[in-house]
């Protein structure tokens, strides 16, 4: 028998673990780095602030989001795309910060990306009961480029199916630290976030951030 009590606070040994084909998770491969990553995400938040984005279908998302780099990803009743300028304030996102743009290429690299250049970075806040229903993410021009998540805060159980919406989904945790990249076969995959429970994470209290990484044009 082993104790698991522990789990949701000590970091966990950084190690690769395959998916599914062309995915992999780097177990704390952003651990070091997160404190400098949340300090970027309170300097972007002070800019372009959380919104919640509706759907075109009339939907308030339970997602927060903001965006940094070059194009932001914005929803509204005109559809799904990918914006130069925050539509709040009319300004450019905010820069991607260098902490950002190393610890992304450095996962795919690591993932057998190597030159992945992200344009975008999208940043969305998990309160307890937020939840991120089943979709796909293909608003992208290139498809070849991978995308890399980053997860902080408190843990998620993230939901990974098929390339159809209807494929069974397998249900991964993914913790404080944790970094996913997401190419090949499994690009166009289903995919989305459970319900988050709430807890108290050291670094982030009652939230998880999720940062995704990529190539929009
Ligand atoms: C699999 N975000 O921003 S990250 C999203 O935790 C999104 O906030 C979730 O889905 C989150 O679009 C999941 C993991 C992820 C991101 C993009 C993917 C998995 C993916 C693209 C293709 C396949
Ligand atoms: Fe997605």
């Amino acid at each position: 028998m082993t104790f698991d009590l522990f789990d949701d606070l000590l970091p966990e040994t950084p190690h690769t673990e395959p998916l599914a084909a062309g995915a992999v998770i780097l177990r704390a491969f952003a651990h070091a780095a997160a404190p400098a990553l949340l300090e970027a995400v309170a300097r972007i938040t002070a800019s372009a602030p959380w919104r919640h984005l509706v759907t075109p279908g009339g939907q308030r998302m339970s997602v927060a989001m903001t965006n940094c780099g070059s194009f932001g990803w914005v929803s509204d009743a005109r559809g799904y795309r990918y914006e130069p300028a925050d539509p709040l304030s009319g300004q450019p996102w905010p820069a991607m910060p260098e902490p950002f743009r190393t610890l992304a290429a450095e996962a795919a690299q690591a993932a057998g990306f190597a030159g992945f250049a992200p344009d975008a970075c999208l940043v969305n806040r998990y309160l307890p009961g937020t939840r991120l229903s089943l979709h796909q993410d293909r608003d992208e021009r290139d498809l070849r480029a991978p995308i890399v998540s980053v997860s902080l805060g408190l843990p998620a159980t993230f939901l990974f199916g098929g390339l159809q919406r209807t494929d069974r989904t397998a249900r991964v945790r993914l913790a404080h630290g944790d970094v996913v990249v997401w190419g090949g076969p499994s690009r166009l995959a289903y995919h989305g976030v459970a319900p988050l429970a709430d807890g108290d994470h050291p670094l982030c209290g009652h939230e998880r951030i999720n940062l995704t990484f990529r190539r929009a044009r």
